[in-house]
């Protein structure tokens, strides 16, 4: 059994339970059934492998592990397929940012549904607070209230001044983590900070326009130190929700499932039904404008999908 850390197309990297690192690849036909991904191995799964090239350190691949969970994203040339960001996870730190470059709500709540449907739990983390000012503290306050209301823990950090740095790398120990969030949010930067032993590429302050410049190309998986593993992933630009129907969508905003029950009908979808306990909390403030804005923005999205 061997582990996969990188993969660069065709080749990935994995490493053996001995530690030993190896190239390695599917030859032939392979094909995982039940799921259509662009990518059929991802980082983090578990595969059976056959020795290829004992000179050069080469495997090739002959079966994959179950899968425990996974987080996928629509691929950016089809939107009906997955692309595999990365499997078996503990948990997903979401980088965000309110300054430079500007996350929004509606990304960090399309993010935490899919780690919902796809039962990964996550952390928010509001990385470059030291670029804030008055305006962006009370916006901090503010969203961070929203996040954790519905019970998402959320951080803020600057790796900059080396602020909430440690409590964000106190939660990695004996987990795999994935980092994840928009180009430019800091995740190899917080990669390289806490471990500078990996020495990632990051974008220099002078070279990051602020245009969305990919420095991450590959997602890349590293053992720490102390225990547990860290994923770091491209940035994502906008994040397409797949495999999730109008009718589930509700199911996966906490504050929303916890009154599902209480509606007059049990497929009520929460737009103006009569007898709706979701549009009452909403009425009455106990579930946020902004999460429920989110919600009909993106069952309208899931509407305008071709099938
Ligand atoms: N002011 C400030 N800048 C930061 C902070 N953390 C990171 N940066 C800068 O933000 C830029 C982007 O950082 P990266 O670590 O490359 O971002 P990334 O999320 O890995 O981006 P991709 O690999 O493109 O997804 C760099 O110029 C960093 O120096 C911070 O706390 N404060
Ligand atoms: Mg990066
Ligand atoms: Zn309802």
């Amino acid at each position: 059994m061997a582990t996969v850390y990188k993969s660069t197309g065709s080749w990935y990297i994995v490493q053996d339970e001995a530690g030993k690192i190896f190239n390695a690849r599917i030859k032939g036909k392979f094909k995982i059934d039940s799921i259509t991904s662009t990518n059929p191995i991802a980082v983090g799964d578990t595969v059976l492998a056959d020795l290829e090239n004992e000179l050069e350190n080469t495997l090739t691949i002959t079966d994959i592990g179950e899968r425990k969970n996974y987080i996928t994203r629509s691929s950016p040339h089809n939107r009906n397929q997955h692309h595999i960001i990365a499997s078996n996870l503990d948990q997903s730190l979401l980088f965000a940012t309110l300054k430079d470059p500007k996350t929004s709500l509606g990304f960090i709540d399309r993010f935490l549904i899919t780690s919902e449907a796809y039962h990964v739990p996550s952390v928010i983390v509001f990385n470059k607070s030291d670029l804030y000012r008055q305006k962006e503290q009370d916006r901090f306050l503010a969203v961070k209230e929203i996040y954790e209301n519905i019970g998402y823990k959320v951080m803020s950090m600057s790796i900059e001044k080396n602020e909430g740095v440690n409590e964000v790398k106190s939660l990695l120990k004996d987990k795999t983590t994935l980092l994840s969030g928009h180009s430019g949010v800091g995740k190899s930067s917080f990669i390289n900070m806490v471990f500078p032993e990996l020495s990632l590429r990051t974008q220099d302050v002078s070279g990051w326009s602020g245009k969305g410049l990919h420095t991450t190309t590959f997602a890349e998986m590293f053992n720490l130190s102390f225990g547990g593993r860290i994923i770091d992933t491209p940035g994502i630009r906008e994040l397409g929700l797949v495999d999730i129907t109008k009718q589930e969508l509700s199911h996966y905003f906490p504050e929303m499932r916890a009154l599902i029950n209480e509606c007059q009908f049990n497929n009520c979808m929460h737009i103006n039904e009569p007898g709706c306990a979701v549009k009452t909390a909403v009425n009455e403030g106990t579930i946020h404008t902004d999460r429920y804005v989110s919600y009909l923005s993106i069952l309208d999205s899931i509407e305008k999908k071709p099938y």
